[in-house]
């Protein structure tokens, strides 16, 4: 399974795409099985896996946990080396373009290759901006780094552009995992007016209704992760489109 090819597939057929994101630092191994179900259930298009402090041997177990109860495939959304893992089916390589802290704009990907080079894992290079919300996100605390200001439309959209013409194949535009408030659609409308890879949209997403708004300003693919933890009606919303 070609998750990349996949995203570009539905795009070619105008369909939206969700993916729900699992932090291994928020579910219990025994959790998954109800949890997976439930997303089996909805219109998730993918499981996406990561966190920003996971702990060490966590994300494995978990990985192969989700595996044994869907057919979705597990795409690996890493905050640092230690979750990746050979079992998920890809990983999104992501590199911090929204900050100026070397480590990870470049210095974790050269740490991680000894573990990629084992894995057979398909590898997509993701360009991933971090917007201002109006609060301190965890990525920015752990990444050192400031997100960009959401004034500033076009230094983010210049931002994306340059991701793409360094070659990344997916950009993802990130308000921050549960913020309170998620990118708004003039700046999701401005990057995918001039982008031409798939563009991601996710952070603080937590109505079908702000989905639908992410998707009519150009995202292509939606994550959703801390409000289908916290709020069972949702799933049953995403039953369908
Ligand atoms: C976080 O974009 C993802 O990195 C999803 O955010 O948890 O707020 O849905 P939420």
């Amino acid at each position: 399974m070609n998750v990349l090819n996949n995203i570009l597939n539905n795009i070619f057929n105008n369909k939206k795409q969700l993916a729900v994101l699992i932090d291994p630092e928020k579910i219990r191994l025994e959790d998954v099985k109800g949890f997976v179900k439930k997303v089996n259930q909805s219109v998730a298009n993918y499981i996406f896996v990561g966190g920003s402090t996971v702990p060490v041997d966590v994300t494995e177990p978990l990985v192969l946990e989700i595996k044994r109860y869907t057919n979705l495939p597990v795409v690996l959304f890493p905050g640092d080396v230690v979750q990746i893992t050979d079992k998920a089916n890809s990983l999104l390589f992501l590199s911090l373009l929204s900050g100026r802290n070397p480590a990870y704009l470049i210095g974790k990907h050269v740490e991680a290759i000894p573990r990629l080079k084992e894995t057979s894992l398909e590898i997509i290079p993701t360009g991933y901006l971090l917007i201002e919300n109006g609060e301190t996100t965890m990525v920015q605390k752990v990444t050192e780094t400031e997100p960009m200001s959401s004034k500033h439309i076009e230094n983010i959209v210049n931002t994306a552009l340059a991701g793409e013409l360094l070659g990344m194949r997916l950009v993802y535009l990130e308000a921050g995992s549960g913020a309170k408030s998620p990118v708004s659609p003039e700046i999701i409308k401005a990057v995918s007016n001039d982008l031409s890879v798939p563009l991601i949209v996710g952070g603080g997403i937590k109505t079908k209704a702000q989905m639908q708004l992410a998707f009519d300003a150009g995202a292509n693919l939606v994550v959703i992760g801390t409000a289908l933890e916290k709020n069972e009606a949702l799933f049953n919303e995403l039953k369908r489109w």
